[in-house]
């Protein structure tokens, strides 16, 4: 068993609608230009730097874009739906793998199986419509049932949005772990700033975590629901990961990222004694810093005897208070021993960093459909694939042109057809 990161491709309507409240980076960008093609390649090249790292890559394909069942089931189509909905049906959102699932390696699930449930990203209307696309393809990739079981969302109105708001520390990857489940709100769905009581939403809902956990078969005595701070989601922190990240038995937090982060340490010491705890403090690192630069974003991988890596996206490394914090923290004898940027302006100006767009799920590669496992052979296709088909630039006007509707569909066929996943069509 080891972990494998899934990452999202990014689809070929990747566009800056502003669609995500709450969001600082994406709302900054709505309007702009995007690059599809650089925004999908960039992706590519996360992927190579992580295999490059010796780590175990697969993908999650890009969704059918347009959505026309989506559009058809609210009584409309592309060309008589209003801009607003029209953008909700072309968003390439599908690309942050983080908020595909939560998944429960097979150690730490009562039946032995690694379990995962589908995110219902139900609380922004670009997302709602991802857990059908998402389901087919894990049900598919990890379609093993002696080994896999992949549960539909948990139903409305309790928000889910997946692995973004849960961690996972563990002595081992295949021992037995504590799953840490973060939630912004205690459930019921309220539109707003809800329990928060800041002027964001929070996305994620004490009920669908504690549902998951229990979907999960996981063992309450090593399951935690802890509260994010209501700051953090003020400040931008719209999932747990823009402000914490987890790994092995490390945590990798900012000081302000939790309600009461002195209860959450303390359980998690008595549950997992070896656990190490690396608190960013906000006079070194505020808030602001840490989520425009997105240094909690990164992905935190084990690299055998070599100690973790830390795969940041180059922003943290731009601004000077990250970057100094940084190398103290890989200076001192701790376990987090590199620093390795990669370049995604594309999907970070739409509020996606390094571990927004991967879905780690702790396996036997050898039970995962090899089709949705890639090798650098493989990624070189896939980047030929984009180069061929992916528009170069998508402005907020293109959005109504049925020319780039039908670029968008056949981008992704030519990718399923070239990856022999005609049956995702
Ligand atoms: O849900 N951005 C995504 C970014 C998700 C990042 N994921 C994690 N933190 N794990 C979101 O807000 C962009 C909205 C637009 O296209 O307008 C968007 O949906």
């Amino acid at each position: 068993m080891i972990e494998i990161n899934f990452d999202g491709i990014v689809g070929p309507s990747h566009n800056f609608a502003g669609l995500s409240l709450g969001n600082l980076a994406a709302t900054r960008s709505a309007g702009a230009a995007a690059h599809p093609r650089e925004a999908a390649l960039q992706g590519v090249a996360k992927m190579r730097a992580c295999l490059d790292l010796g780590l175990t890559q697969g993908i999650l394909l890009p969704h059918t874009r347009p959505n026309a069942a989506w559009l058809a089931a609210l009584g409309s189509d592309m060309a008589g739906a209003d801009a607003v909905l029209r953008a909700n049906a072309m968003s390439a959102s599908p690309m942050w793998a983080a908020n595909a699932a939560t998944v429960s390696p097979a150690a730490d699930c009562g039946d032995g199986m690694c379990h995962l449930t589908v995110a219902n990203l139900q609380t922004m209307p670009h997302r709602s419509h991802e857990w059908q696309g998402t389901l087919a393809q894990l049900r598919l990739a990890l379609g093993d049932a002696r080994h896999f079981a992949v549960h539909s969302p948990v139903p409305s109105p309790f928000g889910d949005e997946g692995a973004a708001n849960h961690m996972r520390l563990c002595s081992r990857h295949d021992a037995p772990g504590i799953e840490v489940f973060v939630y912004g709100e205690g459930g019921g769905g309220e539109a707003g700033g809800g329990e928060s009581g800041g002027p964001f939403p929070a996305r994620q809902h004490r009920e669908a975590s504690a549902a998951v956990a229990r979907l999960h078969r996981l063992d309450p005595a090593r399951t935690i629901l802890a509260a994010q701070s209501a700051e953090a989601i003020a400040a931008g922190a719209f999932h747990n990961d823009v402000v914490a990240v987890a790994n092995g038995h490390v945590l990798f937090a900012h000081e302000q990222a939790f309600a009461d982060p002195d209860a959450l340490y303390a359980r998690l010491r008595a549950a997992l004694p070896g656990v190490e705890i690396i608190i960013v403090p906000a006079g070194a690192v505020s808030l602001a810093d840490a989520i425009s630069s997105y240094l909690f974003n990164g992905q935190l991988v084990s690299l055998g005897d070599e100690g973790m890596a830390l795969i940041l996206p180059s922003e943290a490394r731009d601004n000077p208070r990250v970057w100094a914090w940084l190398q103290g923290l890989v200076a001192g004898n701790g376990p987090i021993r590199r620093l390795v940027p990669v370049e995604l302006r594309q999907s970070m100006a739409n509020g996606g960093g390094p571990a927004c767009l991967r879905l780690r799920v702790v396996a036997d590669p050898a039970t995962v459909d090899p089709r949705f496992l890639v090798d650098a052979a493989k990624l070189d296709w896939i980047a030929a694939v984009i180069a061929a088909h992916w528009p170069e630039v998508i402005t907020p006007e293109d959005l109504v042109r049925p020319a780039l509707w039908d670029q968008v569909r056949g981008a992704r066929l030519a990718l399923l057809a070239a990856l022999d996943l005609g049956e995702l069509a």
